[in-house]
């Protein structure tokens, strides 16, 4: 798939000026409208990545862009040194959307990820009585949480990490999907353990799903030991997994919820932390915050998004869409599909080597047929279009990911 030359002049801009933090699959998009994307050059996709879980809405959905542009032409940012007449009403209807006494906003997943990381460690001393500077995280291998230096000093991925030190302390990592794992350290270190910080489906790893009942028995584990059990559900909450929160799946309600991505249909960032009282209070004024924190373009964008959530079904779409899918495409019965999985529309396929090719060239081979997905690490493929994706459409792209299979599938 060679860029044309129109596209290869915008990428020169970008690796002429622009750090070289990413390798982009080669197509250049200048417009989005529900599950499609357009290149510069008219050539339609569907997007099969959403922006990682952050578009489940579909792209420039009009009543979200709506609020953005309403309130953008009002009142943009007041910062939280006085108030505002949007936060009060979006803090409210996102707690009881979700069942929370308070939510604490902030801007990229990441913030919202070092906030919950934050207020754990605050409960620690102010509540559980952990002594001095001693509160633990536990957190699991292969995980990902944003790139923050206190956020890669989690991770067990060198790329992620590599040459990023000194890194924070305080991190005990335990293999995923392994609730011995966590009751053993909780046994050995459940005194100065805070919080268990989890994903409810890995999504970088490689939409890791765990056994059925991990989260629940992790979550026994953590009250046993009092233990704040933080999910975050950055990519996976917001009916990504045809629930509004993947630990709804096991019943399991997380002392901490962090939400990110689709929060704001990816019209603009917004990300928020989600807790109780007993947990929530412990932050007082003046000890955390953020400036674009909770500006009122971010409250009516976040209620618009979550409002196109509610009233078009997503969950319920994204549960019945992502069987069709993950059927879809065990039906190919293709060879280099070595395993398929996920849950509601946040599905992966582990891709065989094939002939020197790899997972990066099937991506290249499915936007050839008009399909864009990116592969994470070296073999998986990711699968996550829009929830608001037509039945007819998913059919339409699975033709199409198995044309371009076929293709892989030549010498
Ligand atoms: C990149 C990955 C996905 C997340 C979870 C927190 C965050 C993310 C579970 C931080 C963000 C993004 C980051 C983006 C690509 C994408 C990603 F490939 F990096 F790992 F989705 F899997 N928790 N994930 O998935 O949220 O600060 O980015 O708003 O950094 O390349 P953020």
């Amino acid at each position: 798939m060679k860029p044309s030359p129109k596209q290869q002049e915008y990428m020169d801009l970008e690796a002429r000026y622009g750090a070289h933090n990413y390798k982009p699959l080669p197509v250049v998009l200048n417009k989005g409208k529900g599950t499609k994307v357009f290149d510069v050059d008219g050539n339609e996709y569907y997007d099969f990545l959403s922006a990682y879980s952050a578009v489940n809405q579909g792209h420039c959905h009009q009543k979200i862009v709506d609020a953005l542009v309403d309130q953008a032409n009002t009142l943009c940012l007041t910062s939280r040194a006085f108030y505002n007449d949007c936060l009060g009403e979006y803090e409210k209807y996102v707690t009881d959307l979700f069942g929370y006494d308070k939510l604490l906003p902030m801007n990229s997943g990441a913030e919202a990820v070092e906030t919950a990381k934050k207020l754990a460690r605050k409960w620690a001393y102010e509540v559980k009585g952990v002594a001095p500077d001693q509160a633990k995280i536990v957190c699991c291998e292969d995980n990902f949480h944003g790139r923050t230096i206190s956020i890669v000093s989690m991770s067990t991925d060198p790329d992620a990490y590599g040459n990023f030190g000194p890194f924070v302390p305080g991190i005990i990592k335990i293999p995923y999907n392994d609730v011995e794992a966590l009751e053993k350290v909780l046994q050995e270190d459940g005194e100065e353990v805070c919080a268990f910080l989890v994903e409810p489906i890995q999504g970088e790893a490689g939409v890791v799903v765990p056994d059925e009942g991990y989260l629940t028995a992790c979550y026994d584990l953590c009250k046993k030991h009092n233990v704040l059990f933080v999910a975050d559900e950055v990519q996976t909450g917001i009916a990504r997994t045809g629930k509004m929160l993947a630990c709804e799946h096991e019943g399991v309600r997380p002392d901490i919820v962090i939400l990110g991505k689709a929060l704001s249909g990816g019209v603009f960032p917004v990300s928020a932390v989600l807790a109780d009282d007993d947990i929530m209070m412990t932050i007082r004024p003046g000890q955390h915050g953020s400036t674009y924190g909770g500006n009122p373009i971010a409250c009516k964008v976040g209620m618009a998004a979550l409002q196109v959530v509610i009233d078009e079904d997503l969950c319920e779409r994204a549960t019945v869409l992502g069987e069709r899918f993950r059927q879809g495409l065990l039906d190919m019965n293709d060879e280099n599909i070595e395993l398929v999985r996920g849950k509601g529309l946040l599905n992966a396929a582990v891709i065989r080597a094939h002939d020197g090719k790899e997972a990066w060239d099937l991506c290249l081979l499915m936007a050839k047929y008009g399909v864009l997905a990116k592969q994470t690490h070296q073999h998986i493929v990711r699968f996550a279009p829009p929830l608001v994706i037509t039945e007819e459409e998913l059919d339409d792209a699975l033709e199409r990911i198995k044309r371009a299979f076929a293709e892989y599938a030549k010498k």
